[in-house]
């Protein structure tokens, strides 16, 4: 597909596969420019393609995100219908909370449901939406029959498990990985108390425990959505109504009022835990005829908070392309694959980080640690939380400007731990102290230097 179709006498027709998130963005975009858009959908209402497993989720939508809405003109009417979420609240085994700011004032991520956004799509661009089992050259219907698809460009926007990715596969020069990971996560409900949020809800609340973790976004109707995240084998052993108290009592006994001891009991066995999945592949493109975006290019595991965002990121960029090129699809692979990929190490990185020794002190010791940095040299040192979350720096140069920064802090932290011997000695030899009290907490930072350290 090349150009753009006020070139040509006759439309051209952008056949958006999948009207999730992603695809009813695109949708957005390519009407837009004036295409004809067509979007495939399985599900029969277009309402029902968001919501996920019976229920409509509620996401986190950051800068990327905002800034692909604003594109289409969607900013406003999405925004005002949101939670803003300004912090993180981190839940201590004691019950203790501390909050931890996102960023700087007006740094904030937004709570919005999934389905409200497709729902405000539908209404913004007229499309035709074809109900589908499967789309044509692509794949089959129960009944063996096929759609031909006649279309300038096939868009694949069918999410993580995509048909249209499956037809990729089946090339030579075609790469793709797919890794699930051993957690699984499992949601509950909290519901309101007397008609009000049950914790505060302008807030991502967090209990980070190592191995076990739950998190908890507010919705609309003054629920919270708690997500459990647990090994696979951890939810298993849990089989009893009874063991799950005894579960909740050890690691998250704070929150067994909110949801309620009888809820927890029925809802824990309600639905089995989710996999959650990482899919790399490239190129995103064959010819110009085809190209894949959002979870279908590029899933990641939800630790970062991004997969949606860079779904929109990458329909901003495909815009950009056309504007500027005439073979936009391998320029769009060629410029985009490095930034989906490193979102995805990202995610997995963040998975690792708070299986491998995420607890209440560490988590709050390091978001410290780098707003404090950020505060002394604001314009050396960013956060690669912000650089990821509130800037739209391309994914991969970010996680390259993390990897300088750290060497440089690195380095900082050895002058300074050298500062602190030479002064420390002083001190010492001037005023000799009880060196048993000393030992323990100089070793803990001690351990938390070298951890910093270690990518
Ligand atoms: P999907 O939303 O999966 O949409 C794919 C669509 O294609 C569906 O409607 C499906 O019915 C349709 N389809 C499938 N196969 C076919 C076919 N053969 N023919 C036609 N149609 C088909 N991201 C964030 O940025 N922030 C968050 O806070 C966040 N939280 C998350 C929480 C959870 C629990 C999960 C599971 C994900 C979260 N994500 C988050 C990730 C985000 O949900 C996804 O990245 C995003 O939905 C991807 O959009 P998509 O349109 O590419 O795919
Ligand atoms: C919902 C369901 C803290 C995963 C990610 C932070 C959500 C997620 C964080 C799900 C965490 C985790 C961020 C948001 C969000 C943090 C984020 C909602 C992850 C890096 C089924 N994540 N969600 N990050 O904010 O940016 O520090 O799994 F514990 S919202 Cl997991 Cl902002």
């Amino acid at each position: 597909m090349e150009g753009s179709p006020e070139r040509h006498s006759k439309k051209k027709v952008v056949a958006v596969v999948g009207g999730g998130l992603v695809g009813a963005l695109n949708a957005c975009f390519f009407a837009k420019r004036g295409f004809d858009v067509e979007v495939f959908e399985t599900r029969e209402d277009i309402r029902q393609a968001k919501i996920v497993k019976g229920r409509s989720i509620n996401l986190a939508l950051s800068h990327r995100g905002r800034q692909a809405l604003k594109h289409v003109g969607m900013e406003e009417k999405i925004v005002s219908q949101g939670i803003p979420m300004h912090a993180r609240m981190i839940h201590s085994l004691s019950g203790k909370q501390s909050p931890i700011p996102y960023g700087k004032k007006g740094q904030v991520n937004l709570i919005i449901l999934s389905q409200n956004t497709s729902l405000l799509f539908a209404e913004y661009v007229i499309y035709k939406i074809r109900p589908v089992c499967h789309v044509a050259a692509v794949s089959h219907r129960p009944d063996g029959s096929t759609e031909e698809v006649e279309a300038d460009l096939i868009v694949g926007c069918d999410g993580a498990f995509s048909a249209i990715r499956k037809q990729f596969l089946r090339r030579s020069r075609f790469n793709y990985s797919q890794t699930y990971i051993p957690h699984g996560y499992m949601e509950l409900t909290m519901p309101p108390i007397n008609g009000e949020f049950a914790m505060k809800p302008n807030y991502l609340h967090i209990w980070p425990r190592n191995t076990f973790m739950m998190i908890a976004l507010p919705n609309m109707d003054k629920t919270f959505t708690c997500t459990l995240f647990m090994p696979f084998e951890e939810f298993e052993k849990i089989t009893t109504g009874d063991e799950v108290i005894e579960f909740f009592q050890k690691y998250f006994p704070d929150t067994i009022p909110l949801i309620g001891a009888d809820a927890l009991r029925r809802d824990y066995f309600r639905l089995p835990a989710q996999a959650m999945v990482s899919v790399k592949c490239s190129p995103y493109h064959i010819g110009d005829k085809c190209v894949l975006m959002g979870d279908a290019a590029h899933a990641v595991v939800p630790f970062y908070g991004q997969g949606m965002n860079a779904g929109f990121e990458d329909c901003i960029v495909f815009d950009e392309i056309m504007d500027q090129f005439n073979a936009v699809l391998p320029e769009y692979t060629r410029v985009r694959v490095p930034d989906d990929h490193a979102i995805a190490d990202l995610a997995m990185y963040n998975y690792i980080e708070m299986r491998a020794h995420v607890n209440s002190k560490w988590f709050l010791f390091r978001k410290h640690v780098d707003n404090f940095l950020h505060f002394l040299m604001p314009r050396a040192i960013i956060p690669l939380y912000t650089m990821v979350t509130f800037t739209r720096t391309r994914y991969h140069e970010a996680v390259e400007r993390w990897h300088w920064q750290d060497k440089v802090i690195n380095r900082g932290l050895l002058f300074s731990a050298a500062g602190a011997v030479l002064g420390g000695s002083y001190v010492l030899i001037k005023n000799p102290p009880d060196i048993n009290k000393l030992i323990s907490p100089a070793e803990k930072m001690w351990n938390r230097l070298v951890a910093l350290r270690t990518p």
